[in-house]
């Protein structure tokens, strides 16, 4: 079979909720995957940044292989020998009181909604059923009906509703805005992404994130930090928030927290919030089982052993140098943190930021577009200074053929 023989298969028989870029992959070490004709690329997707420690990383694979061998689950019915190791190991890790585990991050997000509901009616004083969270235009949070019913994208809520009531939308990186919605006594909470990935990499301006969650502070409003995607490292520090010293009240981790081996999330917070949901109230068949748990801690073991986030802040600043010396008159702007970096592409005639992204595909590199005219760049961490500036090659080239 070769590639066309794959795509013509998943075409058959596979839900057409995806268009992907047609490379066919089959496996994935480091910074590199390889498709089904043996062909080599960097991976600057990272499976939007769930492979944070690189593809197949050897010590997250042998605890993967190593529990899957002694127990893969046990439901939250029993306790088993791994739970509370990793629950110990996560909240030090983070510092916060508690962990709740879950799977996904959507699972994640929609844990912290509940959470944050239950906690203005216990705590807060919230009247039954009138909580209300803020969010941000143009944010993603995931794909469940709830998480969709406080999207702003028209393309994610066609055709889904009816919708779950209780969210305030204001605009992103304005604080007039979040003061006005906080005058509203029964806001609960104010749930954001510290970068707005999927909108296409948008980093707030300097002070957004520190003085958005003291005005939380004074409101007695939970400030959420949405990190699935922009923590682990990938900004250049362990949390996006931690650039400006802000600690969430609740913390929404996933992606990267298992390296992209498993599907691992996790809702942290402090006991005063955290304990407000009691047992029976909110669980996950799958939710902490002991490979995520053993995968977990060697996912995070590895960030802080190989220092990514220092990798990731050093490595990002030569990114985003080298693309502003690419002369093309395709690249409006690159922006980013870290190595979470984005282009704004400018159509030259009929070729958009797809075609760029097939020719770089052809040269070696696999990237892909959001919003049609955004190239999101995101490497594992863990690629080597010379392997990116060898992938920078690969862009300047594939640039230069569009003169
Ligand atoms: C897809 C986007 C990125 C996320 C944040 C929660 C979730 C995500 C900040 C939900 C997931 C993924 C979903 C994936 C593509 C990717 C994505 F383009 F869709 F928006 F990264 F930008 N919070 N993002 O970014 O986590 O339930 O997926 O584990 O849906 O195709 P999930």
């Amino acid at each position: 079979m070769n590639s066309q023989d794959y795509i013509n298969r998943e075409d058959k028989y596979g839900a057409h909720n995806y268009h992907p870029l047609p490379v066919v992959l089959e496996r994935g070490e480091g910074p590199f995957v390889w498709d089904v004709e043996g062909k080599r690329y960097y991976d600057f997707l990272s499976a939007y940044s769930a492979v944070n420690q690189g593809h197949c990383h050897p010590a997250i694979i042998s605890a993967l292989t190593d529990q899957a061998s002694k127990l893969t689950l046990t439901s939250r019915a029993f306790y088993n020998n791994v739970l509370g190791e990793y629950e110990e190991f996560i909240t030090k890790f983070f510092g916060y009181d508690k962990v709740l585990p879950m799977n996904t991050g959507a699972e994640a997000d929609e844990t912290a909604i509940k959470l944050c509901r239950k906690w203005a009616y216990k705590k807060k004083g919230v009247k039954k059923d009138q909580a209300k969270i803020i969010v941000c235009e143009n944010n993603f949070h995931g794909r469940t009906i709830t998480i969709v019913s406080m999207s702003t994208d028209p393309e994610a809520r066609k055709d889904y509703g009816p919708f779950t009531p209780g969210f305030i939308t204001i605009p992103y990186n304005d604080l007039d805005a979040l003061a006005e919605a906080l005058k509203d006594p029964d806001v609960a909470g104010f749930l954001v992404e510290p970068i707005q990935g999927e909108a296409g990499v948008f980093v707030p301006d300097e002070g957004y994130l520190s003085k958005a969650a003291a005005m939380c502070k004074e409101k007695n409003v939970l400030f959420i930090a949405d990190e699935v995607q922009t923590g682990i490292a990938r900004t250049g520090k362990l949390l996006a928030c931690d650039h400006e010293g802000v600690r969430p009240d609740i913390l929404i981790l996933g992606k990267a927290l298992s390296g992209g081996v498993f599907p691992v999330s996790a809702v942290l917070a402090d006991d005063d919030i955290m304990l407000v949901i009691k047992p029976g109230e909110h669980g996950s068949t799958f939710g902490g089982n002991p490979i995520a748990a053993k995968v977990a801690i060697a996912a995070l073991t590895v960030v802080k052993e190989e220092k990514l986030a220092e990798k990731s802040e050093k490595l990002g600043k030569i990114f985003r140098d080298e693309f502003k010396s690419i002369k093309s008159d395709m690249i409006e702007l690159v922006r980013g943190k870290g190595l979470l970096n984005a282009v704004v592409i400018k159509p030259k005639g009929d070729k958009t930021a797809w075609d760029v992204c097939v020719a770089m595909k052809d040269n070696g590199l696999i990237a892909k577009p959001t919003h049609g005219h955004i190239i999101r760049f995101a490497p594992p961490l863990t690629i080597t200074e010379e392997q990116l500036r060898e992938a920078m090659n690969i862009i300047k080239e594939t640039f230069k053929k569009f003169e």
